[in-house]
């Protein structure tokens, strides 16, 4: 299967190339996809520099900082256009290890719909995290899949695989979420579709070096996308209801 990996930035020019080489010694078979928004610490450009030397990758440039969601549905066009059938998504920072991806391709070539890399099942951890930041995205989680009825531990994680098929069923192109948000909407979306969620334990580290993009907005967003999804959700059961009696 053609495997592609999306990889989102902003000024993350001190990790990009050792993202790159990392992606390529562990699926040396992959495209990578670096979708950058116009990273003022030029970026791009240093990818476009690992791009000559590695051959495979393939840098979209864009010209603002429109968010992260904006740039998965970017990547993830280019990947559908360019033939792919499995389409990964990791950080540039390395807070995900590359050598768990073909852990993630295998889980989807066994049949899953969505392999994520999960800090909140057995086997999980993050690793230098602050406590706060660690006990937001923990009870952020808990909040996302209780009030959402989603049997997933990591809805907001961002190290994951989807099948394209998967992609196309649930219509990943009108998902409007940005940040964690995004990761939560694509998760209930193919919960919705009746789609297979295969999660495993990964060790997730604090970024290896450069600025966190989090804000008090991002979060905000995925608080309120929660509450947005689960009226969505009331309110289709109840047409159904109504339709069925
Ligand atoms: N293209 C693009 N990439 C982004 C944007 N915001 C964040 N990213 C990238 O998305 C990935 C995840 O963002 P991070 O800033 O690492 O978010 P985080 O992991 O929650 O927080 P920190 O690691 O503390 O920064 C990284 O590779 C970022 O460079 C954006 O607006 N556009
Ligand atoms: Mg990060």
């Amino acid at each position: 299967m053609q495997v592609f990996v999306v990889v989102p930035t902003f000024d993350e020019a001190s990790n990009i190339t050792a993202v790159c080489e990392q992606i390529r010694a562990h699926l040396p078979d992959a495209e990578t996809i670096v979708v950058d928004d116009g990273s003022p610490d030029g970026t791009a450009d240093v990818a476009r520099a690992a791009a000559d030397r590695l051959g495979r990758i393939t840098v979209l440039e864009r010209s603002g900082k429109t968010g992260l969601g904006a740039a998965y549905r970017a990547g993830f066009a280019e990947a559908i256009a360019r033939g792919a059938d499995i389409c990964i998504q990791i950080d540039a920072d390395l807070s995900h290890d590359p050598a768990v991806l073909p852990a993630l391709v295998a889980n989807i070539e066994h049949g899953a719909d969505l392999a994520i890399g999960s800090r909140y099942v057995p086997g999980g951890l993050t690793v230098d995290w602050p406590w706060a930041r660690r006990a937001l995205s923990r009870w952020g989680n808990r909040y996302a899949a209780g009030v959402l009825g989603l049997a997933v531990n990591d809805a907001t994680a961002g190290l994951r695989a989807y099948s394209v098929e998967a992609l196309g069923r649930m219509r990943f192109d009108t998902v409007g979420a940005e940040g964690y948000g995004f990761q939560v909407e694509m998760t209930h979306r193919l919960v919705r579709a009746g789609g297979r969620i295969v999660e495993f334990p990964i060790t997730f580290r604090e970024r290896a070096s450069g600025t966190s993009k989090m804000s008090k907005r991002i979060i905000g967003e995925a608080f309120s996308l929660v509450a947005r999804l689960w009226l969505e959700d009331r309110r289709g059961r109840r047409q159904r209801r109504r339709r069925g009696g």
